[in-house]
């Protein structure tokens, strides 16, 4: 399971960062309950190998690791045997799972109170909670329609139009390229995040910021829907977030790749988008403006300026050590 689990996120058989994060904890409990350790720190050792192994799966949606981390601390405290650390493991990672689909839930509320009756949309790859703003839009009663981009290489934007066409929104599909094309006719872009930094710069899938930019030309509002996890607490030490690069062959056919000597293919999944470029961005805590994200960091995840020295706090932290 926690194998099959790690491989599934590899391959984006799961994907999208709240999805990862909540199997990635789902698979941490059933690892957790399927083990059979000689002793305490057996279990413990075990738990950090398998958070290890998540972790390494892909590098950007910072759900990731902030899941891992808060389902791994409570690891930190002191147990008198395997059962009790397990108990409090499991309880921990159901709290973890019904807060994160709550929060969607909350978001899709907050945000769709930015989205007025009458508005055109646009949206980006497939996010759970951008989608949950627009699909309590409609449900408030809203007529609303949605330009939904294609979303190269992995065509991300097929599983948004069947949502959305479901819900009985009038969607227009195009290619990621046409989104400077329509964005005159567009009064809201609403997209999901991977990772925020506290300088209020958004990640999010490839092309995210040629549409925010083409929205800060035609004076369109861009509005990012992120859970309070996806805010990036190491961001504020200066560490950049890493952009997966992914396999040539999505993008180029490897046979075909064959036939160029001089060519070499690129694939990043994701880019920043500029806190500039951003109007609004919806957590479950409420709605900020992208220079508010370092509260959300400190108020909300916990993490204060100079609470870890660099270095401590690497991508393999499990969330066992000082931070
Ligand atoms: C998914 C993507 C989504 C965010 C937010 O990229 O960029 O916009 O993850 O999604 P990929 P959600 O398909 O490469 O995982 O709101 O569902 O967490």
């Amino acid at each position: 399971m926690l194998a099959d689990t790690a491989e599934k996120i590899k391959r984006m058989e799961i994907r999208g960062a709240g999805r990862i994060a909540r199997a990635a904890v789902t698979a941490l409990e059933d690892h957790s309950s399927s083990l059979t350790p000689r002793s305490l720190p057996d279990y413990l050792e075990k738990m950090d190998e398998a958070a290890a192994l998540l972790l390494a799966t892909r590098p950007t949606a910072v759900s990731l690791p902030n899941a891992i981390h808060t389902v791994m601390s409570v690891l930190r405290e002191p147990y008198t045997d395997v059962k009790e650390a397990e108990d409090a493991f499991r309880e921990r990672c159901r709290a973890f799972i019904t807060t994160s689909e709550q929060a969607v839930q909350r978001i899709g509320e907050i945000g769709s109170r930015h989205i007025r009756n009458g508005d055109v949309l646009l949206t980006h790859c497939n996010s759970e909670a951008a989608l949950a703003c627009i699909l309590e839009a409609k449900r408030m009663g809203k007529e609303i329609s949605v330009f939904a981009t294609e979303v190269r290489p992995r065509n991300q934007g097929y599983l948004t139009i069947r949502t959305l066409d479901q819900a009985g929104i009038p969607t227009s599909f195009i290619v990621d390229s046409a989104a400077r094309y329509f964005m005159n006719e567009v009064d809201l872009v609403v997209v999901g995040a991977d990772a925020v930094s506290v300088n209020g710069a958004v990640v999010n899938k490839i092309g995210t910021s040629q549409i925010a930019l083409a929205a800060h030309e035609a004076r369109t509002r861009l509005m990012v829907a992120a859970e309070t996890y996806k805010f990036a607490p190491r961001t504020i030490l200066g560490e950049y977030i890493e952009i997966e690069e992914r396999d040539p062959g999505e993008v180029l056919a490897r046979d075909l790749s064959g036939q160029f000597s001089h060519v070499k293919v690129r694939n990043p999944a994701f880019d920043v988008t500029p806190a500039e470029y951003v109007d609004l961005i919806v957590t479950e805590a409420g709605a900020i403006p992208p220079q508010m994200a370092y509260l959300i960091i400190r108020d909300i995840l916990g993490w204060e300026i100079g609470e870890c020295s660099p270095g401590v706090g690497s991508r393999q932290d499990t969330g066992r050590g000082p931070c």
